[in-house]
């Protein structure tokens, strides 16, 4: 399997994250990277590209201009404005104030554009993100010139990225920008599955009301889990998009009989929906270890999980999502991966 990854993606790595009322090292960090990198190289997974510069077409295509200049210029206007730190959203529009009122204010900005202010920005957090969307971008390219499937190492992350918010680690939405490039590329339908344990909001939000690009998430029930407010059940789609959006929200201490069952519900609904296309927003946070997430996952299942996925014969980008016990997310990620190459 060709596996793409960019060495920029260290050029973000914020300092802080707010975690229960204290800023602490933020569980998206470099390191993780290593460990998939390491873990790839012990597997004899040696078919490593750098990425080829980002295309901003698509980017455009699917996301708010405003949004993009925003990520481009706001570590500019923040430093400006005389912020001695890091990007952090403090103030963000309530149910009782306008949601369609863009501040000048660099502050005011901000808010309007994150919704979730755990995630912070620093000076390469735009460069990373552009570099992680091309690693994507080239994983695509590469299947779409006929290889069975391609991993992108994306870092940051991207699937709680909306077409106008970052928040969840995320700022541009990598699967989302495959599957509009294997779209535009001639696939007719194209299916995003998401298996981190975080629901992919960014992904159900930019495709719900589209029929051409169907997307299925297993995660752990909003009741109990970030992002806490979209990935119910009853969240199948609007208009054109109607029953082309599958939910499998899943109560905490979930176990992989519980989670594979609802895998092959989804499978099974890709497939017989025709799918041509296959992206796998590929998180590994449903690991019993993991230090923000209540699955309960052991290192095997993903091997499992990833045979399963093979199973579907469907052409595969893999963008990497989440995934936070660090020591584990370098063999768990490949398990997946060497699970879909033996199926
Ligand atoms: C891509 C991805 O997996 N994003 C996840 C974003 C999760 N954000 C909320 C983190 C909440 C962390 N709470 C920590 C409690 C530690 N005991
Ligand atoms: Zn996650």
């Amino acid at each position: 399997m060709r596996i793409i990854y960019s060495e920029d993606h260290r050029l973000h790595f914020p300092q802080a994250e707010l975690s229960g009322g204290q800023f602490v090292t933020p569980f998206e960090r470099p390191s993780r990277v290593e460990y998939v990198l390491n873990r790839l190289r012990q597997r004899k997974l040696t078919d490593i590209f750098t990425p080829d510069p980002v295309d901003m077409a698509p980017v455009q295509a699917l996301l708010d201009p405003g949004y993009l200049t925003f990520l481009q210029t706001a570590w500019d206007e923040w430093k400006a404005a005389g912020m001695a730190g890091e990007i952090i959203a403090a103030n963000v529009p309530a149910r009782s104030m306008h949601m369609d009122r863009i501040p000048e204010n660099i502050d005011g900005k901000v808010g309007y554009y994150c919704h979730a202010s755990e995630t912070a920005m620093t000076q390469g957090t735009w460069a990373a993100a552009l570099s992680s969307v091309a690693s994507a971008q080239t994983a695509q390219r590469h299947v779409a010139a006929g290889a069975d499937s391609a991993f992108a190492l994306c870092r940051p992350p991207g699937h709680h990225a909306t077409a106008d918010q970052y928040g969840g680690y995320c700022f541009i939405n990598n699967a989302a920008v495959v599957a509009q490039m294997f779209r535009d590329s001639g696939a007719n339908r194209v299916a995003i599955l998401d298996i981190d344990f975080h629901h992919g909001n960014g992904t159900q939000t930019i495709f719900y009301d589209r029929a051409d690009v169907m997307f299925a998430s297993l995660h752990g029930a909003p009741q109990e889990s970030y992002p806490y407010y979209l990935g119910y059940a009853d969240e199948t789609g609007k208009g054109a998009g109607e029953g082309s959006n599958l939910n499998y929200p899943m109560t905490a201490g979930t176990g992989y009989d519980v989670w594979a069952k609802a895998l092959d519900d989804a499978i099974g609904k890709i497939m017989a929906w025709g799918a041509d296309a296959l992206v796998v927003s590929l998180g590994v946070d449903a690991y019993k270890e993991d230090p923000i997430s209540f699955f309960k996952l052991e290192s095997d299942d993903f091997t499992d999980a990833g045979r399963r996925i093979g199973r579907m014969k469907l052409p595969a980008v893999f963008c990497m999502e989440g995934g936070y016990a660090i020591e584990a997310v370098g063999v768990n990620t490949v398990n997946v991966l060497e699970g879909f190459k033996d199926a």
